[in-house]
């Protein structure tokens, strides 16, 4: 269980935007030296700053100045991270926020770790753990799909839910509690209430556990490997659908060695492209550790695209359980022998990337999250998993008539998963794994 052993007292600093030419460019300040700081590298007219209000200035470092910016003021405990934080908005140079920051730092700052601002929040109690990863999941979204998923969550969706259950739990527990402390006075519940609770319980989580597939799936991609022989044509079909010249093209069998990678969104769903070496027998020691890529990186995809070419239609044996037939070359081959349930494309040509695309969608049709599902990543599912097991203990208890302190021992483990999930109860190496997922400056 967490003990909050990080020092809160130093301030920290970070350049908040991407490193690039912008607008603007945002840098950080979180902590009680903050307004110290300001005051030394920040000229305006204002003598104290009022919380909630912006002011325009110049940062200067001695009689140098540096930028024309715009500070924001937020006073602990009403900000981001429940602590004094200002925000200097600058204009959007490499150089300018580098420059801020590292005025910030000489005078007093510390250059905030990946997350830490959130991870502030959280200890602060300005956002419960399952709302922070909500934040990195809409970060990260690879479609808007799943940002949607991500901001209901962010919203709260989950920890509600989750904060129901806790309650229910909790509520069973103090009726036994009071029965084993004051025997005298309170009745013990009949097994059978206890048995419906934890019952009603077990199916809420059934029911978010149920959306575990499509939120891994929509969080990773699917994964798409094009498989065939050599010349086939996987890279050009490759370079087609993601409509850009990103692997080597040549008439020359052999020509792809590496595994390359790129993620397309089709409707929605984020599909993570692998291209491969093309299958053969080869005595070229670099191609034949190419071809040993292929074969690991098709155990570990959703789909094998496998591709054959219509001008030459030689087949090998492909096992995967999830196959979509593609024959290649479609403007070069007469197209009245293709087998039923192949895909005939054109690469150079365009045609039949749709269909192609349809099909893909089709395959995982039964995985795409519905409104209703809940969003979850794996670590909130094996929370999910270990309290249901907790619980079907305690179900299995109630159904041996065991005395209900052993009983509650398994609820409280219960609980404890539930409180994992939210962050009430949580190892510190939890959160350090969770906010280090975060880059500098959130
Ligand atoms: N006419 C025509 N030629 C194609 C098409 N697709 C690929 N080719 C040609 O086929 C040859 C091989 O294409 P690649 O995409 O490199 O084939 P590959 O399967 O990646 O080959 P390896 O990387 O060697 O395994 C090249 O000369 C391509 O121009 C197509 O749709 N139509
Ligand atoms: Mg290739």
């Amino acid at each position: 269980m967490y003990m909050n052993t990080f020092t809160q007292t130093d301030t920290i600093a970070a350049i908040a935007t991407p490193l690039g030419v912008g607008g603007i460019g945002v840098v950080r300040l979180s902590g009680e030296g903050s307004e110290q700081i300001i005051k030394k590298i920040f000229k305006s007219k204002i003598e104290n700053f009022e919380p909630n209000k912006i002011y325009h200035g110049w940062i200067h470092e001695d009689d140098t100045l540096v930028d024309e910016v715009v500070l924001l003021y937020f006073k602990a405990p009403n900000s981001f991270t429940g602590e004094d934080v200002f925000e200097i908005q600058c204009h959007g140079g490499i150089n300018i926020v580098k420059k801020i920051l590292k005025l910030c730092l000489s005078n007093g700052a510390r250059l905030a770790e990946r997350g830490e601002f959130s991870q502030r929040a959280f200890m602060n109690g300005k956002m419960d753990l399952s709302k922070a990863e909500a934040v990195l999941d809409l970060i990260h979204a690879k479609t808007d799909r799943f940002a949607q998923a991500s901001v209901l969550n962010l919203s709260g969706r989950l920890a509600e839910k989750i904060g129901l259950l806790r309650a229910e739990v909790l509520n069973l527990l103090s009726l036994i509690t009071a029965a084993v402390d004051f025997p005298d006075d309170v009745d013990e519940p009949a097994y059978s209430q206890i048995e419906q609770i934890i019952e009603s319980v077990i199916f809420s989580i059934n029911e978010i556990l149920g959306g575990s597939v499509s939120s891994n799936l929509m969080r990773e991609g699917v994964k798409v490997a094009i498989v065939g022989k050599p010349n086939a044509g996987k890279s050009s079909l490759f370079n087609a659908l993601l409509d850009a010249n990103r692997a080597i093209v040549t008439e020359i069998p052999g020509t792809t060695r590496d595994v390359i990678q790129e993620s397309i969104d089709i409707d929605g769903i984020p599909v993570v492209l692998i291209d491969t070496a093309g299958l053969r027998e080869s005595d070229d020691y670099i191609e034949s550790i190419g071809i040993n890529l292929t074969k690991e990186t098709m155990e570990n995809s959703d789909i094998i695209l496998y591709i054959y070419d219509l001008t030459c239609p030689e087949c090998i044996e492909i096992s995967h359980k999830n196959v979509i037939k593609v024959g290649s070359k479609a403007d070069l081959a007469d197209l009245k022998s293709i087998n039923k349930g192949v895909i005939a494309v054109s690469s150079t040509q365009k045609t039949g990337l749709e269909a192609l695309k349809q099909e893909i969608k089709n395959n995982v049709a039964g995985n795409i999250p519905a409104e209703s599902d809940f969003c979850t990543n794996l670590r909130q599912q094996a929370c999910l998993k270990e309290c249901k097991e907790s619980l079907e203990k305690a179900l299995e208890g109630c159904e041996n008539c065991d005395p209900q302190d052993l009983i509650s021992i398994d609820l409280k483990s219960a609980l404890i998963s539930l409180g994992e999930i939210t962050g009430e109860v949580v190892s510190e190496e939890i959160l350090d794994n969770i906010f280090s997922s975060f880059c500098i400056g959130k």
